[in-house]
C-alpha cells in the first residue's frame, strides 16, 4: 500500500478527525489563515530565523487577516470570534513558527487585552482599533532580570505626582520590545499594588534593547527595556488594574493560545518527517518500512492528537464560561512540552538533515525551548495545577 504525501500529511494531520466537529466558520478561518503563511512565510522562514530578522512589513498583512485581538469585539477592532476560531489561528501561525504567533500572541492576548480588560474607555477606543490594524505594536513588560517565574517580586515602581506618574525599573525577554510603540507596564506603586501602565516607546526616559544572543525564537524579537524616571501622563494608567491578578489574567489568554500554537508547531515537524521517511532509503528500502522508524513516528503521532484533543475540549470550556485558569496551566504544560519532544523526534528522523533550516524540525526544535519555558515554565504550571487539585502550595 502506497500512500501519496498529500494523503500521509492529511491523515496525520487529522487522525482522530477532529476537524469534522469545526463549523463553516472554523474552517474558513483556519484555511485563510493557513493560505496566508504558506504563502507569504514558509518560503522565507528559515531564511529570516537564520538571519534573527523579524518581518516587520507582515505586519500590517497580519493586521488584515484579523489575527490580532480577533476575540476582542468590532467596536474595538475585533471580530468578536469563538475561543475556537482564535485558537485554529493561533495554530496556523505557529505552523510558520513559533515567533509569528507569539507576534500576535503579545500583540492581542497581552498587550490590547490588559487594554481591553483594564483599560478605560477612553484608552481602548484610543488604541485597540489601531494595535487591530497592526498600526501601533504593542509589547508586555512583566518579567524583569530577577523575576521571571515570581513576577510579585517585581522591582520596577511607579510613583505618582500631581500631573504624571513617574516609572523606574528593567524589564527583561520582552517581545516586540524595541520594535513597539507603546509598553504595557506592570509596576508596583507607593503601596506594593502591582499597576499596569501604557507607556509610549517615545517617553523620555523609556528605551529599549535588543537580546542578540538567542539560539531559539530566532524569528521574534525580544529586548530589554529601561525605565528611567519614565513620565507619562495621568490618563496612562490602566485604571482597574489593581495586583498581581491583573497581569495574570492576561497570561491565561496567551496561555490559551499557546495550547493551540503549539499542536501547529507539532504538526509541521511530524508531517514533514513523515514525508522524507517515505522517499528516505536505508539499507535498500524506504526507512518509513523499518520497524523502529514506525515506532517513533507512531510516538509523535499519539503525543499529536492529545494535544489536539486537550485543546479542542479547552477551547469548548473556553466557550462555554467554565474554564478556569489552571485547566489552561495543564494544557499549556503538556502541549508545549509535547510538541518539544515531537520536534526532537522529527529532528532524529531527519538525520543529518534535520539539523539544517532546510527543514522545519530544528527551528521548531529550538523555538519551542523557549515556547517551554515563557508563560510560565513546565515547573510553575506543575506547581499551579498542583495547588489547584490539593490546596497546597508548594512554589
Ligand atoms: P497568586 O497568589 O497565585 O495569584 C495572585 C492573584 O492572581 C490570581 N491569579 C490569576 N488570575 C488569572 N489568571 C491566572 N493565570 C492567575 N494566576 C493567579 C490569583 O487568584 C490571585 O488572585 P487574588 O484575587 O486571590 O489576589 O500569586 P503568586 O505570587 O503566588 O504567583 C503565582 C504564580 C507563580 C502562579 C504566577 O506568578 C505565575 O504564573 N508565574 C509565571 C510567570 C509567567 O508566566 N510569566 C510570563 C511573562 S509574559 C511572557 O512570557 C510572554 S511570552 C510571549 C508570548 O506569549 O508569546
Ligand atoms: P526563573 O524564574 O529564574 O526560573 C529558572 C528555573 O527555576 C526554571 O527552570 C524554573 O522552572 C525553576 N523554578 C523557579 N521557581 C521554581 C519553584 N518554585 N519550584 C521549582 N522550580 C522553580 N516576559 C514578559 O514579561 N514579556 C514577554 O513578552 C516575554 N517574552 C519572552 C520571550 C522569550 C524569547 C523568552 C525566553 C522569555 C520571554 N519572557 C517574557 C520571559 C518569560 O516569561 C520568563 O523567562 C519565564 O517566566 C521564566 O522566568 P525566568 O527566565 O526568570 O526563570
Amino acid at each position: 500500500m502506497t500512500m501519496t504525501e498529500k494523503e500521509i500529511t492529511e491523515k496525520i494531520e487529522d487522525f482522530y478527525h477532529v476537524s469534522q466537529l469545526w463549523t463553516d466558520e472554523e474552517r474558513d478561518v483556519q484555511h485563510m489563515v493557513r493560505q496566508f503563511v504558506d504563502g507569504h512565510v514558509k518560503p522565507y522562514v528559515g531564511q529570516w530565523w537564520q538571519q534573527g530578522e523579524f518581518p516587520v512589513s507582515l505586519v500590517a498583512e497580519l493586521g488584515h487577516l484579523g489575527v490580532f485581538g480577533p476575540n476582542l469585539p468590532e467596536i474595538y477592532g475585533g471580530s468578536g470570534v469563538s475561543p475556537l476560531v482564535y485558537g485554529l489561528m493561533m495554530q496556523e501561525l505557529e505552523r510558520g513558527d513559533s515567533g509569528l504567533r507569539s507576534f500576535a500572541s503579545v500583540q492581542g492576548a497581552l498587550a490590547m487585552y490588559a487594554i481591553y480588560r483594564y483599560g478605560s474607555e477612553e484608552q481602548r477606543q484610543r488604541y485597540l482599533p489601531a494595535m487591530a490594524r497592526g498600526e501601533i505594536i504593542g509589547c508586555f513588560g512583566l518579567t524583569e532580570p530577577d523575576a521571571g517565574s515570581d513576577p510579585g517580586s517585581m522591582l520596577t515602581h511607579s510613583r505618582e505626582e500631581a500631573d504624571a506618574y513617574v516609572i523606574s525599573g528593567t524589564k527583561r525577554w520582552i517581545t516586540n520590545g524595541h520594535i513597539a510603540d507603546l509598553a504595557i507596564v506592570w509596576a508596583k506603586d507607593e503601596t506594593g499594588t502591582v499597576r499596569g501602565f501604557i507607556v509610549p516607546a517615545t517617553t523620555q526616559g523609556f528605551s529599549a534593547r535588543p537580546i542578540k544572543t538567542k539560539a531559539s525564537m530566532r524569528m521574534s524579537v525580544t529586548s530589554e527595556l529601561y525605565l528611567d524616571g519614565a513620565r507619562i501622563g495621568k490618563d496612562m494608567r490602566l485604571p482597574d488594574a489593581q495586583g498581581l491578578g491583573a497581569p495574570l489574567s492576561c497570561l491565561t489568554q496567551a496561555r490559551y493560545g499557546i495550547v493551540w500554537g503549539t499542536v501547529g508547531a507539532a504538526m509541521d515537524a511530524l508531517t514533514e518527517c513523515a514525508r522524507y521517511a517515505t522517499t528516505r532509503t536505508a539499507f535498500g528500502q524506504p526507512i518509513a518500512s523499518k520497524q523502529l522508524v514506525q515506532e517513533r513516528l507512531v510516538d509523535m503521532q499519539t503525543r499529536l492528537v492529545n494535544m489536539q484533543l486537550m485543546a479542542r475540549q479547552l477551547g469548548i470550556l473556553y466557550q462555554s464560561g467554565q474554564l478556569s485558569y489552571s485547566q489552561v496551566s495543564l494544557a499549556k504544560r503538556h502541549n508545549a512540552r509535547a510538541a518539544l519532544e515531537v520536534a526532537r523526534m522529527a529532528r532524529e528522523l531527519l538525520g543529518g538533515n534535520g539539523i539544517s533550516t532546510d527543514y522545519t524540525a530544528i527551528r521548531h526544535m529550538a523555538n519551542l525551548e523557549t515556547v517551554d519555558t515563557y508563560e510560565g515554565t513546565y515547573e510553575i504550571h506543575t506547581l499551579i495545577v498542583g495547588r489547584d487539585l490539593l490546596g497546597w502550595s508548594a512554589f
